[in-house]
């Protein structure tokens, strides 16, 4: 959307423009001697798996720092900074989805195949997530090098990035074939599988490159931190409640945690609430490929009325993360906060 002076106004058309600026140095990357198949490859998967989510992790460090700022009108510089990190998130979770989709053995993502059942990429795209995860130094070092922030920023995705390998290593390691047995799926395995694999890269992080950005030391910010943490567990509910309920065009993919014995929270309060007979359907049909066998989950999941035991959770959850929030001293970062929960709260995808 241009004004008639040519200045772009959507600040989502902003965050996109960026996002063209950042493809193209890496395409044009002196590191490497480009050949045009080459460059039309890298180009091809940015393209795919890059910018074609909801976006929120990036746009959301934009308007941390906004929030942080309090007003003061930002820079085109600040704006442009702002962006390339909530790029770097974007591209972080490009990297993480074309692996866990190979690991989860699923079919779509964001409304189309997974890159990895594309016929020409296959296992091609083990290798582009490492470059997905090359990609972020290489942004960092061109834009934030000269920034006394930058060593800070260089630590936080490493430390990130660990956080999230260590929670997906627990969600596959539960589901080791021949090692199957849901007695050992809890609560608080469940809380730790997804506080590891979900809520630091998702929530911590972009908040933690708008305070470095801010001059921030994050040391000194570990309540935010701790809502910020116990906002993601609850998003992860909300993906695993979504991977068995939600509609598939509007989550843009299909579920495959009980096919995967995943340690879903589903699974877990199916578990919880059970009785003998239908735990026992749960032992002997929970983890197979068999529509049949997932069929008789689903319905065993409706009978312990899930839905309703969900929406109770969520409305609970809501009320804890508000009173969490608002028991923080400062009104900037209590904003920043409830603009992130307020994007979460009953999403549908
Ligand atoms: C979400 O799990 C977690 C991730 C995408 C992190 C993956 C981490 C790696 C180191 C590869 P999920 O499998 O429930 O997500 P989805 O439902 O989107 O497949
Ligand atoms: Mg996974
Ligand atoms: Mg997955
Ligand atoms: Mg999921």
């Amino acid at each position: 959307m241009a004004n008639p002076d040519g200045a772009v106004a959507d600040p989502m058309a902003k965050f996109l423009e960026v996002y063209s600026v950042l493809k193209s140095e890496l395409l044009n990357d002196p590191a490497f001697e480009w050949t045009d198949g080459s460059r039309q490859w890298v180009e091809r998967m940015l393209d795919y798996n890059v910018p074609g989510g909801k976006l929120n992790r990036g746009l959301s460090v934009i308007d941390s720092y906004k929030l942080l700022k309090e007003g003061q009108d930002l820079s085109e510089n600040e704006v442009f900074l702002a962006s390339a990190l909530g790029w770097c998130i974007e591209w972080l979770q490009a990297y993480f989805l074309v692996l866990d989709d190979i690991m989860d053995n699923s079919h779509t993502r964001r409304g189309q195949l997974c890159w990895f059942r594309l016929p020409k990429v296959g296992m091609i795209a083990a290798n582009d997530g490492i470059l997905l995860r090359n990609h972020i130094p290489r942004i960092l070092k061109k834009h934030f090098r000269e920034k006394p922030y930058y060593v800070d920023l260089l630590d936080l995705f490493n430390e990130v990035e660990f956080q999230t390998a260590s929670g997906q290593m627990i969600d596959l390691i539960t589901t080791i074939e021949g090692e199957k047995d849901l007695s050992k799926y809890s609560l608080p395995l469940h809380r730790r599988i997804v506080q590891y694999k979900t809520a630091y890269y998702s929530f911590y992080l972009p908040v933690a490159c708008a305070l470095l950005m801010a001059g921030e030391n994050l040391e000194k910010h570990t309540l935010v931190k701790d809502v910020l943490i116990d906002m993601g567990i609850y998003f992860q509910v909300q993906d695993d409640y979504l991977d068995c309920f939600g509609e598939p065009e509007k989550i843009g993919k299909i579920g495959t945690d009980i096919e995967d014995f995943k340690c879903s929270w589903l699974v877990v309060k199916a578990l919880e609430l059970c009785n003998e007979e239908q735990k026992k359907t749960l032992f002997e049909h929970y983890g197979k490929e068999n529509p049949d066998d997932v069929s008789k989950i689903k319905a065993l999941y409706n009978d312990l009325n899930l839905q309703g035991v969900f929406a109770e959770f969520e409305s609970k959850s809501y009320e804890k993360l508000t009173s969490s929030i608002e028991s923080h001293p400062s009104k900037s970062v209590q904003a920043v906060l409830k603009s992130f929960l307020g994007k979460i709260y009953k999403r549908q995808k």
